[in-house]
């Protein structure tokens, strides 16, 4: 890390974090160069800690010398610092908005509603399963509303934002899984996914 250029970018990040996937996903559609850096997160290493003082989480993006923290604000970073390359995001600030909106909603909402069911047995997590799903259905729902005549996920053109962000999570609901799968035939999305049969490994000591 000491012998990087600062003009270089440098991603702070765990292999199987769906968090720094995205931020290697929006690097890679944008073509910009740049240098990963694995952290240990059962021993945070003091770079990591310098970075990211407050949540001390990956992905830290690290732009000539600069460090940025959590994932939403590094894709934000990235789309206006490298403005000549693949957009993430759209022109319009109404389409710009509702965007984000989602984005937040993905995070704030359908990601934590997962984590009950990983943590739960039987009845309750079939009871976390629907309430995870229900999120999942608002949020397709909504976005089919807000964006009637071209989707932002999926449309045939370059990936998008929230392209970025949904693509590195699998889950159960069985029309976004498809669209889910589309996208993870994507070549940026495949190049820079986890190996599956470690991603199991992982999952299953962090989970089960
Ligand atoms: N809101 C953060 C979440 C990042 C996050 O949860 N990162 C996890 C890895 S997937 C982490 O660093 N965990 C270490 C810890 O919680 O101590 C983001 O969007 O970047």
């Amino acid at each position: 890390m000491e012998k990087q250029k600062l003009s270089e970018a440098v991603l702070i990040g765990f292999w199987a974090s769906s968090y720094c996937h995205r931020v290697e996903l929006a690097l890679k559609i944008k073509g910009i160069p740049y240098q990963f850096v694995e952290e240990d997160l059962s021993n945070k290493s003091d770079l990591l800690i310098q970075y990211n003082p407050v949540h001390k989480k990956v992905p830290v993006l690290v732009h000539k010398g600069k460090a940025i923290a959590e994932s939403l604000v590094i894709l934000e970073y990235i789309e206006d610092c490298w403005d000549n390359t693949p957009q993430l995001l759209p022109q319009d600030p109404y389409e710009r908005a509702k965007i984000r909106f989602w984005a937040n909603f993905y995070d704030q909402k359908v990601i934590p509603s997962s984590y009950p069911i990983v943590h739960s047995k039987g009845k309750a997590r079939e009871k976390a399963m629907a309430a995870f799903k229900e999120l999942l259905r608002v949020f397709d729902d909504g976005i089919e509303k807000d964006f009637p005549t071209r989707s932002p996920i999926l449309n045939g053109e370059t990936l998008g934002f929230l392209d970025v962000i949904v693509a590195a999570i699998t889950c159960i609901y069985p029309a976004f899984l498809s669209r889910l799968n589309a996208l993870n035939g994507c070549p940026a999305v495949k190049e820079t996914l986890p190996p599956h049969d470690k991603l199991v490994v992982i999952i299953r000591k962090l989970f089960l």
